[in-house]
């Protein structure tokens, strides 16, 4: 067999291998930013079987653009234990607050969450949820490629089962959004985010982070988005908490505490 050839057929073969596997998991985070990167550990370290699925061929979100494209980002002090089980390091730069770098913010929440079990998949749009009623309640999502959305090619989705979903797609909340309108029985409905008051933000977003409905959770910007909340800009202590609390959350619903 030619190189090309045995090329093929690996990648093809590992990465099926790989779908297989994951076709049913414990939870599903739809968002490699850093909300959805810190969930992902949390969850992973807990033994739960996490899916990140994550729409472009990157990691890290919003982290990626520091704070107006200055490579630098400010988290508060209580997030120092947070910072230190990813090995990240910080600068304190007084006012209890912490600078961090943006890169190295990126590429270790990322590796946090692979090293602990996380499997994070590139390159998939999650474009609906499945659900079921009686009582109502998420089972899953629906994916697609994202160059298949960018296309508009006419492609139906496949499906990933799970006990839980994430949320955390930041400002758009395209998970609740999607759910609230094709589902009205669920009672919900996105409010949009406000402008920004960061003190009060960084404090209500790690507040109201948590379970939706059955099967359906929330973490980061994209609870801002679902309950009105104000943003913050670049401080990103509420996103960090904001994933923790919400492994947290799942670890107490669905039975596995440390
Ligand atoms: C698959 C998707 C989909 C989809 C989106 O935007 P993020 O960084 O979100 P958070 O909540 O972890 O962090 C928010 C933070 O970056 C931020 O914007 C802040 C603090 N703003 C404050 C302010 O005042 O502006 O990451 C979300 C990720 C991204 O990587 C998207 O590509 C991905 O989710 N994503 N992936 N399917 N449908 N939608």
């Amino acid at each position: 067999m030619e190189l090309e050839e045995k090329i093929t057929r690996k990648i093809i073969e590992y990465a099926s291998r790989d779908w297989l596997e994951y076709t049913n998991v414990d939870v599903v985070v739809v968002g490699a930013g850093p909300a959805g990167l810190t969930a992902s550990k949390y969850l992973s370290d807990r033994g739960f079987k996490t899916l990140v699925l994550e729409r472009r061929l990157s990691f890290g979100g919003g982290i990626g653009g520091g704070g107006m494209l200055f490579h630098r980002l400010v988290v508060e002090e209580r997030v120092k234990p947070i910072l230190e089980d990813f090995g990240i390091r910080y600068v304190e730069a007084g006012g209890d607050l912490l600078v961090v770098d943006s890169a190295e913010l990126m590429a270790k929440l990322a590796a946090g969450a692979i090293d602990s079990g996380a499997r994070i998949i590139h390159g998939i749009t999650v474009d609906d949820v499945v659900y079921r009623d009686n009582p109502h309640r998420i089972t899953g999502v629906a994916i697609q490629w994202t160059p298949v959305i960018m296309s508009g090619l006419h492609v139906d989705p496949l499906f990933i089962y799970s006990r839980a979903v994430v949320d955390a797609t930041g400002h758009d909340a395209e998970v609740l959004t999607v759910a609230a309108r094709k589902i009205p029985e669920l009672g919900f409905m996105p409010e949009g985010e406000k402008s920004a008051y960061a003190e009060s933000a960084e404090e209500l977003v790690v507040e109201r982070t948590g379970k939706v409905v059955d099967g359906l959770y929330v973490a980061g910007m994209a609870v801002a988005a679902l309950y009105g909340l104000p943003r913050m800009g670049p401080v990103f202590g509420g996103m960090l908490l904001s994933g923790k609390r919400v492994a947290d959350v799942i670890s107490e619903e669905l039975g596995m505490n440390d």
